[in-house]
């Protein structure tokens, strides 16, 4: 009895901790801007065949639409209200998607933003999503309802009413981030209506959500807002599973707002983890592969059960929230799959693929001026399908990381590694490193300006391997390099630093 108490509690408190994916499949994707039709569609025809675990969905809460600049991007994070209907599509596409995603095993996690409603200078209208009504001057937004009590104006002290330093943590909590209207979310009113939407959405049958802005919001608010939410539903869950919870927190060092100050309440994203490999992989600031020996912990990251981690997110591949230059992204794909390469064969973290599409880059002085460009659209701002080429790449400008073979291929290998420890390391003092996953995985890299030449320990049974990355297994062949390990577990590796991927990773179903 005490044990089955004790397993209860311990189910309780860690459920939020666990992404709830199935088929032991370990990876997330975000298909950024994404209409839900063509989620569906790649749910089925993509992301279960190969072992992707679930998708993170851009909000699909009604949102205002902003036509100067023209149908950015970031209209979807400034909500007027919970109706479900967005640029990706209406309430029953939503639920179409999520019905024949969970049908094939992929989770949907959704991008959940409770901080704020629109911007103070939204105006009044039915500039919104579904058509409703709302009156930002006002602070009025009928549908939900909200109206300007439900609101933290009262308890920020800037003189514009935004947060001005972010090392007051009054102001980053109570005032308003970029002028969007702060919710008072110790208001129970509040809190019912958020935990409403996102219990709806339970209720349809996500699996979790990502919440938006949570620096912004008082822990102990989030508390009560998670600790309202429904368990997962029965039809696609184990009975009393909880939603995972990612929380947004960017902490880089040197703000008194912490990450871990949410660890307790759900897992949180890890904006180190992409600074310091970006660094690490371009080399800057004398920065070298083989330092990543203590990758994870060691580089002063959260514990890897609490983190969520990524190469770049849709903030950062642009130069929105932060990271810096050093972040690696689809433009500079060579250096990028290296770096989502490492990602996935390493065991820190739960992992985000970020899935991408392309727009007109504009640079001046660092700065993209085109940064607001929304996703592929027709003249009237509603989103283009994904349309898949005979190769299986995405067109119209749709990158379509995820189908990428070298990063397809590591999505498999971390779910064939998974529970595995980190082994065998090896590295040449400089930018050349191979680690294992026990006897399951081998991953070599070659970020030197030399050859890699070398004979090392993988870990593996005896057997002729497919490298997953220059091909991989094809009935009875390989379709890339071949890699034999010996009896002892040793195999020989040599890799050009002009290669076009500079790097080998084999695992346990990749073998002959
Ligand atoms: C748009 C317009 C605004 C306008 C507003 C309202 O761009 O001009 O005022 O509408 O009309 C997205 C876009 C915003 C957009 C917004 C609403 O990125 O441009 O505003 O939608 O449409 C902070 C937050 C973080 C947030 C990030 C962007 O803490 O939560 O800013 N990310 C999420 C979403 C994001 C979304 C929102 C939140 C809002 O992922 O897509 O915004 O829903 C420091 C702080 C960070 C802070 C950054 C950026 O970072 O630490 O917490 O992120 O500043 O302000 C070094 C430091 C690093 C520092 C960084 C930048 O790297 O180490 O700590 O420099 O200074």
């Amino acid at each position: 009895m005490k044990l089955l108490i004790l397993t209860a509690l311990l189910g309780m408190s860690f459920a939020q901790f666990n992404p709830n994916t199935k088929h032991g499949r370990t990876s997330i994707v975000h298909l950024f801007e994404w209409r839900w039709a063509d989620i569906a569609a790649e749910c089925e025809r993509y992301l279960a065949p190969n072992g992707f675990g679930g998708v993170q969905i851009s909000p699909p809460s009604e949102s205002i639409i902003v036509t100067n600049p023209s149908y950015p991007w970031w209209q979807r994070y400034q909500p007027i209200g919970y109706n479900l209907c967005s640029r990706s599509g209406n309430e029953n596409e939503l639920r179409d998607m999520i019905t024949r995603c969970n049908n094939v095993g992929v989770n949907i996690y959704v991008d959940a933003v409770i901080n704020h409603m629109c911007g103070a200078g939204g105006g009044e209208g039915t500039h919104s999503s579904c058509g409703s009504y709302f009156n930002a001057n006002k602070k009025d937004f009928p549908t939900v309802p909200y109206s300007n009590w439900d609101f933290n104006d009262g308890k920020c002290n800037t003189g514009s009413g935004n947060i001005e330093n972010y090392n007051d943590v009054n102001q980053v909590r109570n005032c308003r981030l970029v002028s969007l209207l702060d919710l008072a979310l110790e208001k129970d009113y509040v809190r019912g209506k958020v935990t409403g939407y996102m219990n709806k959405l339970i209720d349809m049958g996500v699996a979790g959500f990502r919440v938006d802005a949570c620096k912004h919001m008082w822990p102990g608010d989030l508390s009560g807002v998670y600790g309202r939410l429904h368990s997962l539903n029965t039809k696609w869950f184990p009975s009393g599973s909880k939603p995972f919870i990612f929380q947004e927190v960017i902490d880089l060092g040197g703000e008194p707002i912490t990450s871990n100050q949410y660890t307790g309440l759900g897992r949180v994203t890890e904006f180190k983890y992409g600074a310091k490999l970006g660094t690490t992989i371009r080399k800057w600031n004398n920065e070298k592969l083989s330092y990543l020996k203590n990758w994870g912990e060691g580089y002063g990251m959260m514990p890897s059960d609490k983190a969520l981690v990524f190469v770049d997110n849709h903030d950062n591949q642009r130069g929105h929230g932060a990271g810096g230059g050093s972040i690696l992204t689809f433009w500079d794909a060579r250096l990028y799959k290296m770096a989502v390469a490492l990602m996935l064969a390493h065991p820190y973290g739960v992992t985000r693929v970020m899935s991408s599409y392309r727009w007109s880059r504009n640079i001046v002085n660092g700065q993209d001026k085109n940064d607001w460009m929304g996703p592929p659209s027709n003249g009237n701002g509603s989103t283009k399908p994904v349309p898949i080429n005979p190769d299986s790449t995405c067109g119209d400008n749709w990158v379509c990381e995820h189908r990428w073979r070298q990063i397809r291929n590591m999505v498999i290998f971390r779910n064939v590694v998974n529970g595995q420890p980190f082994s065998n390391w090896w590295d040449n003092g400089n930018n050349q490193i191979a680690f294992g996953r026990g006897n399951r995985g081998f991953i070599v890299i070659n970020n030197d300006s030399g050859y890699l030449d070398a004979t090392l320990n993988t870990g593996m049974p005896q057997g002729t391997y497919c490298d997953v990355i220059s091909g991989q297994k094809e009935g009875s062949r390989c379709t890339g390099t071949q890699v034999q390990v010996g009896g002892d577990g040793r195999a020989y590796f040599k890799i050009s630093h002009t290669a076009d991927d500079p790097f080998i990773a084999i695992h346990a179903n990749s073998k002959l």
